[in-house]
């Protein structure tokens, strides 16, 4: 039995001055880095889409960024281009110990679906493969922090939940996009499945 990070998407594109900036994003870096020394394993997620990628408002004649369509798996908040592949927004947070990670999974690299649980991607059926690695490390503690807490780590802290894992969000090491009260409403979905927050 072992316990796992999980630091999401701390990336350059959700840090002040991103594509996607979540306020305070890079406050986080330092006690995120600290609390990584106290983990079996420590496991780094990084939003990597193609170029022209689904989600993007620019990819949808006309649409306003932050509106939301229905999309074969369900709606679909249209967002700013953001964590295009190879691209120094991309890239994660200069501070953060990337070498302390074990693993680093990329997700949201389907065109024509987003991703934003490290575990699915939001049609909910199709893995990313991260169960079956944290399964045959024998991992079943899981502790999350990471950028955005109402939209990526929510959709990791849910999945991860109903899979039967053990999970734990840190709120104070997280920072949300909070648009039309998606931060309340994620920390609601959440504990209504057992996160411990
Ligand atoms: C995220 C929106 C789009 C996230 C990723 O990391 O929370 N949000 N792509
Ligand atoms: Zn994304």
């Amino acid at each position: 039995m072992g316990n796992a990070l999980i630091v999401i998407d701390i990336q350059k594109d959700f840090c002040p001055g991103g594509a996607l900036a979540v306020a305070e994003g890079d406050l986080i870096v330092p006690q995120v880095n600290a609390l990584m020394t106290e983990f079996d394993a420590v496991i780094l997620t990084q939003d990597w889409h193609p170029a022209g990628h689904s989600s993007f408002a620019s990819s949808h004649d006309g649409a306003a960024e932050m509106s939301v369509i229905d999309m074969p798996y369900g709606p679909q908040v249209l967002w700013p281009d953001h964590c295009i592949q190879g691209s120094d927004g991309a890239s994660f947070h200069p501070d953060l110990a990337v070498d302390r990670a074990d693993l680093i999974i990329r997700k949201g690299f389907n065109p024509a679906i987003d991703s934003y649980s490290a575990f699915f991607e939001n049609d909910h059926t199709t893995p990313t493969g991260l169960e079956g690695y944290l399964k045959s490390r024998g991992i079943t503690q899981l502790t999350m922090v990471g950028l955005a807490l109402d939209f990526c780590v929510n959709y990791s802290a849910v999945d991860a939940a109903q899979l039967g894992f053990d999970v734990t969000v840190r709120p104070d090491l997280c920072r949300a996009i909070d648009f039309d009260g998606s931060r309340d409403r994620a920390l609601a979905a959440m504990a209504d499945v057992g996160v411990a927050l």
